[in-house]
Order: structure tokens, then sequence, then C-alpha cells
């Protein structure tokens, strides 16, 4: 009867749905705490062992979700220093506790400093140190090893970042210009967590595309999980906008957006979560070019478009931003048949190389400025 009734709850079970896939994580908090140090002998004058320490390395490869299942009850405890003894005068120290984070982890600590930014693999940080062990400073008495909670904040690393309002087509361009195979459907918020692709060149140069979930008015002040979204292109290179050249309405409550107000809307958004991204160079992708009625659309808004700041006095108050943004490009595509995109693929490429180019002669400078100090008015003057 028992077996029975068993198999009728199962059967009644709904099946496990296909889409389901455990949610990106993208912030942990964990307890760590150093190992304590070994006593001392004070008839002998031994040494206690000091306290394991708690360190962070950045791994390609690895997530923030594997860190949190490898971990029972997210603490981490390094091991204590051995005491001194009458064998063994110098205690044997305590073990270490190395574990491995994603590349691209800042660690916080509870007072929000910044600790560390782990953005290089094989990047490492000491979050817990060990108590050192017992000896005459002491008192022979090891003491306890450094505790605190951390919080770990990843941002992904990536050369580009996509920037763009729901159903603008992003992960359409992502798979028409990617490696990447991502959601797309006819709805806003098909994206909920941000994936990268690569763009892989024929001389086997590649380029990292990050999509991130579509931003809303309003994503700044963490709307919609704004702040969520937005941290991801703080580390981008490049900037990437897209808006569909209808415009956009995000419901039947929200007003309809032409494509130029979006522009400023998008502008808006960055410019109120940190000024600093409208310094990042970026390009942008007017979408959906393919349907009818786009190019009477594009010709209207083009002059607009092409300086943002001939227009900035029409566009309405709540999306006008205070400083506008200065696209390297624009570019008129279709994500959806691929038309332009193996132009936005050498743009891209362009425009990076150059990046790089004018970081070089910066470093470049700064290195002989450094050398130029060091040898002073002794040495030869560097030209
Ligand atoms: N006609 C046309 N439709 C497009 C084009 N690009 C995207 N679409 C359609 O627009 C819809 C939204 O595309 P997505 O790529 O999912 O948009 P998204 O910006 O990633 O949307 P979120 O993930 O919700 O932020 C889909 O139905 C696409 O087929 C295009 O160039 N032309
Ligand atoms: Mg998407």
């Amino acid at each position: 009867m028992v077996q029975l009734f068993k198999y009728l709850l199962k059967s009644t079970k709904s099946p496990a749905r296909a889409h389901f896939r455990p949610s990106f994580l993208d912030t942990l908090r964990l307890t760590v705490r150093g190992g304590h140090g070994g006593n001392g002998l004070p008839k002998y004058g031994g040494v206690g062992g000091q306290g394991g320490c708690v360190y962070f390395v950045a791994k390609e490869g690895h997530t923030l979700r594997k860190v949190a299942q490898s971990l029972k009850d997210k603490r981490v405890h390094a091991t204590s220093g051995e005491d001194s003894s009458k064998l063994s005068i110098f205690g044997r120290r305590g073990g270490d506790q190395r574990i491995e984070v994603p590349v691209g982890v800042q660690v916080y600590d509870e007072q929000h400093k910044l600790l560390a930014d782990l953005n290089e693999d094989e990047a490492s940080c000491i979050v817990a140190g060990g108590g050192t062990g017992g000896c005459t400073g002491n008192n022979f008495l090891g003491r306890p090893g450094e505790s605190r909670i951390v919080n770990l904040d990843l941002k992904l690393i990536a050369d580009v970042g996509l920037v763009g309002f729901p159903n603008a087509g992003k992960s359409t361009l992502l798979k028409a210009i990617s490696n990447a195979k991502p959601k797309i459907a006819a709805y806003p918020f098909t994206t909920i967590r941000p994936q990268i692709g690569t763009i892989e060149y024929s001389d086997l140069r590649s380029i990292s595309l990050a999509d991130l979930p579509g931003l809303i008015e309003g994503a700044h002040a963490n709307f919609g999980m704004g702040h969520k979204f937005l941290k991801h292109i703080e580390r981008t290179r490049l900037l990437l906008f897209i808006v569909d050249i209808f415009g956009f309405q995000l419901s039947p409550r929200h007003p309809h957006r032409d494509c130029l107000a979006n522009i400023y809307a998008l502008n808006k958004e960055l410019e109120l979560y940190d000024p600093t991204l409208l310094e990042k160079p970026c390009l942008l992708l007017l979408n959906k070019m393919d349907k009818e009625g786009a190019q009477d659309i594009l010709a209207k808004v083009e002059p607009s478009i092409r300086d943002l700041s001939v227009g900035l006095a029409e566009c309405p108050e709540e999306v006008r931003p205070s400083r506008v943004l200065k696209f390297e490009h624009i570019l008129p595509i279709s994500a959806k048949n691929a038309t332009r995109i193996s132009q936005v693929k050498k743009q891209l490429r362009k425009t990076l190389d150059e990046l790089a180019e004018e970081q070089l002669v910066v470093d470049g400078q700064v290195l002989k400025e450094q050398l130029q100090q060091r040898v002073g008015i002794r040495g030869p003057k560097i030209t």
C-alpha cells in the first residue's frame, strides 16, 4: 500500500524543466579565520608554530557557484600551529587554506573596504592571517588568527560590453558575431544572467564580448536589479551600445521611447551610475534595419545621433543626460539577418587595437618618466 502511495506521488511530480539551470552567482559572503598560533614551551624557550592563513587565488574558468558548493556552511578555517614540545622545540606551522575563486573577483570586508582585486589568473591575496606562535614576546601563548567576514563580488572581465534596453537584439548580435549560443526571444528580459562570447578572427586574435541582461530606466538606482548588471560594464574596455531603430516600450504603462530617446536614456543611466563610464570608448549599433520603414527613421534621426548635443533640448527631461556620449562609430545593422556583422567585427577590433596602442604610449611615457627620476640629474637625458 505504502509502495503504491509512493509510486502515485512520484508520478504526479512535474517533470524537470529543461531550461532550468542554477542561477548565476556573482556575490558570495564567507567567514574566514586564520589558524591559532601554537603555544611555546617556557622551560626550553620553545616557540609555538604560526597558525595557517586563508588565501584566495584567482583561477580562469572557476565560478563562485563552485566555491559555494565546495565550502560547507561558507566558513573557511586554516589549521592551528603546533605547540612547542620537548621533542619539537619549534612547533610546526599550521596548514594554509587555499581557496580558488574566479578571475574578476573583488574582495571586500564588512565595512565595504576593498581588500583585493583579483583580476588576473593566479593573482592571490591573504584574507585571514594566522596567529603568531607563543614565544618570549607573548608569554609563550599563541595568538588567535585573524577572523573576518569577506564579501566576494564578481565583475566579469570582457573586452567589450553590450549595453541596451531589453529586446534590442543584444543576444541576437552575440549569436551572430561570436561562438556563444544565447537564448533569444521576442519578449523583454530573455537574458537574465551575463554571458560571454568570443569573437574569433582569421589571424587567431580573439575578443571577448559580454551580453548583459537588458537595462531599464532607473537601473542606476537599482531598478530591475540594475546594479547587478551595470557593475559588469565597469571592467570592459569598450562599450557597444545597441538600440532598436523602432524604439522600445517596456510595458503599456511605460511611455514608448523612440531610438534617439533610448540612446539618451542609456546615456543617462550610465552617467548616474558612474560618470567615468562615459569616458570609455563606445560604438553604437542601430539594430533591426531589415524591418520596413527602418531606413526612413534612420534618415530622420541620423544627424541628431551623430551629435547627441544637437537634439538634447527636445529630449524628454526624465531621460536627459547632463553629459552626452560621443560614439566613435555608428553602424546600422540587422543582427537577425547578420547584415554588416563583419563590419561590426572589424570596427571592434580596430577600436580595441587603437586603444591598446594608446595605452602602450601612456605606459611608455610613465616608464620613461620613472627612469628619468631614478637616473636623476647624473644620468643622460632619455628622449
Ligand atoms: N527583424 C529583426 N528582429 C530582430 C533583430 N535582432 C533581434 N531581433 C528580434 O528581437 C527579439 C529580441 O531579441 P534578443 O536578441 O533576445 O534581444 P535582447 O536584447 O537580448 O533582449 P533581452 O535579453 O531581453 O535583454 C527577438 O525576437 C529577435 O528575433 C533584427 O535585426 N531584425
Ligand atoms: Mg538577451
